[in-house]
C-alpha cells in the first residue's frame, strides 16, 4: 500500500522551487536531468557483472590512469542529459581534459556542470561501492556560451553540489544550500525516494579515521604523527573504501575523519578539487563538518586549472580541527 508519506525526488524538487517564487525552474529542471543520468549509469553499474561491460578500454584518462569502460559510458550518460536541455553553459568533466562545450545546434543555459561521471572506479571489477559527483555553479562570463573561467570558481560559489553513490542501494544526496537530502532509488519503480531529509553529521561522531595508511613512509612526521595519535591515545577505528564517495558517504551518517594527505609522491594528494574535493565540502558543511587541505577551507580555494589537486582533510568538525592541531607543528 502507498505511504502518504513517500516522497519523489520530483516532487521533492518541484516543492523546494515553489519556496523561491522567484525560481524560474531551470535549478529544478537541471537536478531532474542529473537524476535521469544516476538512473541509466545506476543501471548499467548494477549490470556490470552480467554484460561484456567490465574491464579497461585500454584508454588512459588524462591523468595517465587506466579508464574502465563504464567510465566512458558513464561520462556521455551524463553529457547526453545535458547537452541538448537549453539550462546548461558548458560542462566539465574528470574523465575529459579540456571544457565540454555545449554543441551549436543546441541552446545554452546559466549553470555550469562539472562532474566526475564514475568515482572510485578501481573498484568496479571487484563489486565494490563506486559513485557520480557533481558540482553546479553560475555562469559568470558575458558571452552566449561557458567559457573555462565559469568552471574555475572556489567552492563558495556552488549553487549545488551532490553525488551518486552505487552501493548496496542507489542513493543521491545533494544540497542546493538549505540543507542536504538523500534519495534511495526504488528500482522496482525506477524512482529516487526521499529517504534522508535533512542529514546533519551525528554528535558525536563516530571515532573513525579513514585514510591509505599504506603510504605512511610518504607522509610529513606531523601527518605520522597525526594517524598515530589517531589510532593510539585517541582510541580511534580504521574504514577505508578506496572510493571517495563511498568513504565520505560513510563518513556523513557517521561522523569520522577521511583524509587524502600530501605526500612525497603525491605534493598536492590525488583528488581533484573541482571534481571531488569542492562538491564534497559543500555537502559536509551544509550537513555541520568540515572539509579543508590541512589548513584552509576547501571552498575557499580560487581552482587555477580544471584538473588540479588537493590534499583532503573531511569530516566531523572536531576531527578536522584536531588534525590542524598536529599539521600546523609541520
Ligand atoms: P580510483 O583511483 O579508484 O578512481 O580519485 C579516485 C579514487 O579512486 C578515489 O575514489 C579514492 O578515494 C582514491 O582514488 C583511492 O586512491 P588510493 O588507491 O591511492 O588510496
Amino acid at each position: 500500500m502507498l505511504q502518504s508519506h513517500v516522497v519523489t525526488i520530483s516532487r521533492f524538487l518541484v516543492d523546494q522551487q515553489r519556496l523561491h517564487p522567484e525560481a524560474t525552474g531551470a535549478f529544478t529542471g537541471l537536478l531532474h536531468d542529473i537524476a535521469l543520468a544516476a538512473k541509466l549509469i545506476s543501471r548499467e553499474v548494477t549490470k556490470a557483472g552480467l554484460v561484456d561491460i567490465l574491464g579497461s578500454a585500454d584508454e588512459e584518462n588524462v591523468h595517465g590512469e587506466q579508464v574502465q569502460k563504464l567510465d566512458l559510458y558513464a561520462n556521455s550518460v551524463v553529457i547526453r542529459a545535458l547537452d541538448h536541455t537549453g539550462l546548461v553553459a558548458c560542462m566539465a568533466s574528470e574523465e575529459s581534459e579540456g571544457l565540454i562545450p555545449i554543441p551549436e545546434k543546441f541552446d545554452a543555459g546559466e549553470y555550469v556542470v562539472i562532474f566526475d561521471p564514475l568515482d572510485g572506479s578501481s573498484n568496479i571489477d571487484v563489486n565494490v561501492s563506486i559513485g557520480t559527483i557533481f558540482s553546479i555553479h553560475r555562469k559568470t562570463s558575458k558571452g552566449e556560451r561557458g567559457v573555462l573561467e565559469d568552471c574555475l570558481q572556489p567552492g563558495r560559489k556552488q549553487v549545488a553540489a551532490g553525488y551518486v553513490v552505487y552501493g548496496s542501494s542507489t542513493m543521491l544526496v545533494y544540497t542546493s544550500g538549505a540543507g542536504v537530502h538523500g534519495f534511495t532509488l526504488d528500482p522496482s519503480i525506477g524512482e529516487f525516494l526521499l529517504s534522508h531529509p535533512l542529514m546533519r553529521m551525528p554528535e558525536p561522531p563516530k571515532k573513525v579515521y579513514s585514510i591509505n595508511e599504506a603510504y605512511y613512509r610518504r607522509w610529513s612526521r606531523a601527518q605520522q604523527r597525526l594517524v598515530t595519535h589517531l589510532k593510539t591515545e585517541a582510541n580511534f577505528g580504521s574504514r577505508y573504501i578506496g572510493s571517495f564517495v563511498a568513504d565520505m558517504h560513510r563518513t556523513l551518517l557517521q561522523g569520522g575523519l577521511f583524509m587524502y594527505p600530501a605526500d612525497s609522491e603525491a605534493p598536492n594528494g590525488k583528488l581533484r578539487l573541482l571534481y571531488e574535493a569542492s562538491p564534497l565540502a559543500m555537502i559536509l558543511e551544509q550537513a555541520g563538518g568540515r572539509a579543508t587541505d590541512g589548513h584552509r577551507d576547501i571552498t575557499s580555494i580560487e581552482p587555477e586549472s580544471l584538473h588540479q589537486r588537493t590534499p583532503v582533510y573531511m569530516g566531523s568538525r572536531e576531527f578536522v580541527e584536531m588534525a590542524h592541531r598536529f599539521l600546523a607543528e609541520e
